[in-house]
């Protein structure tokens, strides 16, 4: 049984996105952020940046941080959405979320939709920056049904749930028809429905 423990953010959601299309089992432990539940000795000896999500498996107890190498390591583990023969352009996808895409998108979230006012520079640094990341998954998108080719994979997972925060970017997702179109197929899915919904409170995906 895999433990997630996370809160209701985009590198959260990726996490319960992907045990709900793998079918496993999970159990959600919640770490309050705004409270600094993260900063918690015990919580820290399992994610030395103190920083969510983590895993537990506890059919092996091994615990993982970094929700990049989590997906990997669930994919690894069920067999799915990281074909060993795609693994070569897989990480370079994932990898390029997980340095580029979310940190990105995580300032413009600070300056833009959580700070407005307090910096020009920010604002407009992360802004634009943002907007070229949108034309850059499109024209990625005008050529290849998803990121890493023509399957749905953890690359995928970790780039939809940042894009999920669209309104928030304040760029206009469907000026991007490429983006638009992953976006949708990705939202109809109905396991990634159920782990957008990670506190299983309703929240719904946003429409493009
Ligand atoms: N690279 C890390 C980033 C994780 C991350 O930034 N988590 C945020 C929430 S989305 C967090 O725990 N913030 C609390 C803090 O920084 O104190 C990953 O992908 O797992």
């Amino acid at each position: 049984m895999i433990e997630l423990l996370t809160a209701n953010t985009p590198n959260g959601k990726k996490i319960s996105i992907m045990l709900e299309e793998i079918g496993f089992v999970y159990k959600l432990t919640k770490i309050n952020i705004n409270k600094d539940e993260q900063f918690k000795p015990e919580f820290k000896k399992i994610s030395p940046f103190c920083k969510i999500p983590v895993i537990i498996d506890h059919d092996n107890n091994q615990s993982l941080f970094e929700s990049g190498a989590i997906l990997m390591y669930l994919g690894e583990k069920s067999g799915k959405f990281y074909h060993k023969n795609s693994r070569t352009i897989i990480n370079q996808w994932l990898m390029g979320q997980m340095a580029y895409v979310g940190p990105m998108l995580g300032q413009h979230h600070q300056f833009h939709h959580y700070n407005p006012g307090k910096s020009q520079f920010g604002e407009k640094r992360y802004f634009e920056i943002s907007t070229r990341i949108y034309k850059e998954l499109d024209d990625r998108l005008s050529v290849s049904r998803f990121l890493s080719g023509s399957e749905y994979t953890i690359a995928d997972i970790a780039t939809f749930p940042w894009i999920a925060r669209h309104e928030w970017h304040d760029i206009g997702l469907k000026r991007y028809k490429h983006l638009t179109r992953w976006y949708e197929e990705i939202s109809s899915r109905e396991a990634v429905k159920k782990g957008f919904d990670l506190l299983k409170k309703g929240e719904q995906i946003p429409k493009p």
